[in-house]
């Protein structure tokens, strides 16, 4: 059966659209309405019990739910015949180092931006935390380059996050860079224009259609 995801514009559905839209798929996508508990909503009963945390992504197929984007990500490369994940056990260990650093060093202190200016109760904000995530986002930027091989030639020798191929740690980081520029991070050139040419690719751009 096809598979169905459920999102929401520039979230972190974004890289399973994308993903699903460079791995060919047939899927449904369910564009849910932000916070709502209304029938079409990421608090709506019937999606909470897809996603308990009423969070987005989740992905659908037949009985199987997936709730963790990065997880998503690689069922969906598990699901074509070409592989966007390298298999040798190196060069997947590489692909793992830099996907865990993006989840958990590179988007933290956005998320953590995220959720102390809007997503969390506005009780439990604590504004100070900001320019401690702006300097967490910069000490992880800094560390970028012995991960990962964007240099200031994209498509170049060295233009992916891997190396000289597109790999979905494209998509986790390109789109990691579009949420930094987005919350008006400071984001050096070079990575700004690999997210442009990272979002140029046109299953790229078939996916920004739903957003
Ligand atoms: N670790 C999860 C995080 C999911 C997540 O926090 N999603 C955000 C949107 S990008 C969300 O739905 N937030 C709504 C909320 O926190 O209630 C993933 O990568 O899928």
């Amino acid at each position: 059966m096809t598979m169905t995801l459920y999102g929401m514009g520039h979230s972190r559905s974004f890289r399973c659209l994308w993903a699903l839209e460079e791995a060919k798929l047939d899927y449904n996508f369910v564009n849910l309405d932000f916070a709502s508990a209304e029938d079409d909503g990421s608090k709506s009963p019937t999606y909470l019990k897809l996603n308990t945390q009423g969070k987005v992504p989740t992905l659908v197929h037949n009985d199987f739910v997936l709730i963790e984007s990065a997880a998503i990500v690689n069922y969906i490369n598990a699901c074509t015949d070409k592989s966007f994940i390298p298999q040798a056990p190196q060069d997947r260990a590489k692909y793992d180092e830099l996907a865990f650093f993006v989840l958990t060093e590179l988007e933290q202190p956005l998320w953590t931006t995220g959720k102390h200016k809007f997503a969390i109760p506005a009780e439990y904000r604590v504004p100070e935390v900001l320019a401690t995530a702006k300097w967490e986002f910069q000490k992880a930027l800094n560390t970028l380059p012995s991960l990962c091989a964007v240099t200031a030639s994209p498509n170049q020798q060295g233009g992916f996050a891997l190396g000289n191929e597109f790999s979905f740690a494209d998509i986790l980081l390109a789109q990691t860079f579009n949420w930094a520029d987005r919350f008006k991070f400071d984001v050096p050139k070079v990575y700004l224009d690999y997210r442009d040419t990272m979002y140029s690719r046109p299953a790229a751009k078939r996916a920004l259609d739903f957003c």
